[in-house]
C-alpha cells in the first residue's frame, strides 16, 4: 500500500511587519521552484486579511484561522490544515498573528504531541526586524512591544534577522540573516528548517498570561474590507497609493504610532498591496503597479496602531470619505486584542 505523505508544517513567527508573510512567499517560490507544493495558512484576531489576498493573488493555496491567534484557535489550525489536504501539499507555511507569544507551548508542541500523525512539525522560526531590534535595544519601542518582542525572540527555535538588503545589520547573534525581497540566505533557512535535524518546540516560555493580555491590548486593530464604484477609472496604485498616504499623515497628526498598516486593492486590472511599519515610512508596493484603470475596486485596509479603536476607526471612515465614488463596507472591525486563552498549554 503506498504510504500517505505527511505534510511539513513550517511555523514563522515574529513581530507585526517583520517580514513574515513575505518571507513565506518568497519561500513558496523557492520550493515551487524545487517541484514542491507549498500552502500557507494565515491568522489574526479578525477575518479580512491583505495577507491572504496577497498570498492568493501570488497563486499560493492560502487558508485563514480568523478571530484569535492560532493557540486560542488550535482546532481551527488544525482544520485548516486538514482543507488544505486537497491541494496535497509538501509544505504549509503558518504564520501566527504578529503579537502572539508563547507559540512553542500552545501550538508546536500540541501539534507535535497530538497530530502526528497529519503534519510534521518544523522548528519554530522567529524572523526580526533590525530596525525594531534596534528600538527595543535601545529603549525607543514602548514597554509593551518590547515584552512581545523579547518573548518570541526567547522561544525561536530558529532565529532569523530579516531585511539583510536594508538598512543597518542586526547586532545581536542569529542563525540566518536573510532578505525575502531579494532572496539572500532564504535557501539556506529553509534547508535547515525543513532538515529534521533540530527539535521543534525546544524553548518553552515561562509566561505571566496578565502581562501578556496587558501587553498585546495596548495595540489597536483595524480591518476593512470594501467595495469601491468610482466615478472615474482608476488603477489599484491610484487607489492605493494616496490613500496609505492619507492615512500615514492622519495617523502621526492624532500622534498615533504605527506597528503595521497595509492596504490591498484589487480590480479586473490587476492588485496592488503597500504597507509601511512606522510613520512617514516610504512604501515599497507589490502587485501591477501599471495595471489599467477600472470603476469596481475591492479594497482590504489592516492597521494596528498604539491608538483607540474608535481613532483607528474615525481616521480610517475619513479617508474612505475622499475616495471618489461609492464606497461599500462589507467588513469592518476595530478592537484591542482580547486576552488570549489557549487551548492547550
Ligand atoms: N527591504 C525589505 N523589506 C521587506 C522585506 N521583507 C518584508 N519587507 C517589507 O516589510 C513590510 C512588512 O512585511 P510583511 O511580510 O507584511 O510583514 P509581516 O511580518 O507578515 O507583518 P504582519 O502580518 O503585520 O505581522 C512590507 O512593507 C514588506 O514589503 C525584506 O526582506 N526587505
Ligand atoms: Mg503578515
Amino acid at each position: 500500500m503506498k504510504e500517505e505523505r505527511v505534510p511539513v508544517l513550517v511555523m514563522v513567527g515574529g513581530f507585526l511587519g517583520a517580514g513574515k508573510t513575505t518571507l513565506i512567499l518568497k519561500a513558496a517560490q523557492v520550493l515551487s521552484a524545487r517541484g514542491l507544493r507549498v500552502a500557507a495558512i494565515l491568522n489574526d484576531q479578525d477575518a479580512g486579511l491583505v495577507d491572504t489576498r496577497f498570498a492568493g493573488a501570488q497563486s499560493v493555496q492560502a487558508e485563514e484561522v480568523a478571530g484569535g491567534c492560532f493557540c486560542c484557535r488550535f482546532s481551527d489550525l488544525v482544520d485548516a490544515a486538514d482543507r488544505l489536504r486537497v491541494h496535497n501539499p509538501d509544505v504549509i507555511f503558518a504564520e501566527p498573528v504578529g503579537s502572539c507569544i508563547d507559540i512553542s507551548a500552545t501550538v508546536v508542541r500540541p501539534l507535535k504531541a497530538l497530530h502526528r500523525d497529519q503534519l510534521r512539525v518544523a522548528p519554530l522560526t522567529v524572523l526580526v526586524d533590525p530596525r525594531l531590534a534596534a528600538e527595543v535595544m535601545d529603549g525607543r519601542a514602548g514597554e509593551d512591544v518590547s515584552y512581545l518582542f523579547r518573548n518570541q525572540l526567547e522561544e525561536a527555535d530558529i532565529l532569523c534577522a530579516g531585511k539583510c538588503d536594508a538598512g543597518p545589520a542586526l547586532e545581536m547573534d542569529v542563525d540566518y540573516r536573510l532578505s525575502a525581497r531579494t532572496g539572500a540566505g532564504v535557501e539556506e533557512w529553509l534547508d535547515e528548517v525543513l532538515s529534521g535535524r533540530r527539535v521543534a518546540g525546544a524553548r518553552r516560555l515561562t509566561v505571566d498570561y496578565g502581562r501578556y493580555a496587558e501587553a498585546e491590548a495596548a495595540l489597536g486593530w483595524l480591518n476593512l474590507h470594501a467595495g469601491l464604484q468610482l466615478r472615474h477609472p482608476l488603477s489599484p496604485a491610484m487607489v492605493a497609493g494616496p490613500l496609505l498616504d492619507e492615512l500615514d499623515t492622519s495617523l502621526t497628526a492624532a500622534g498615533i504610532r504605527i506597528a503595521h498598516l497595509k492596504v490591498f486593492d484589487e480590480s479586473a486590472a490587476g492588485y496592488v498591496k503597500a504597507s509601511v511599519c512606522g510613520n512617514g515610512v516610504e512604501p515599497e508596493p507589490d502587485g501591477d503597479l501599471l495595471a489599467d484603470a477600472e470603476t469596481a475596486h475591492e479594497l482590504v485596509i489592516n492597521l494596528r496602531a498604539e491608538g483607540e479603536p474608535a481613532a483607528l476607526r474615525a481616521i480610517v471612515e475619513a479617508a474612505l470619505k475622499n475616495i471618489p465614488g461609492a464606497v461599500t463596507i462589507r467588513h469592518i472591525g476595530a478592537f484591542r486584542p482580547a486576552a488570549p486563552n489557549p487551548q492547550h498549554r
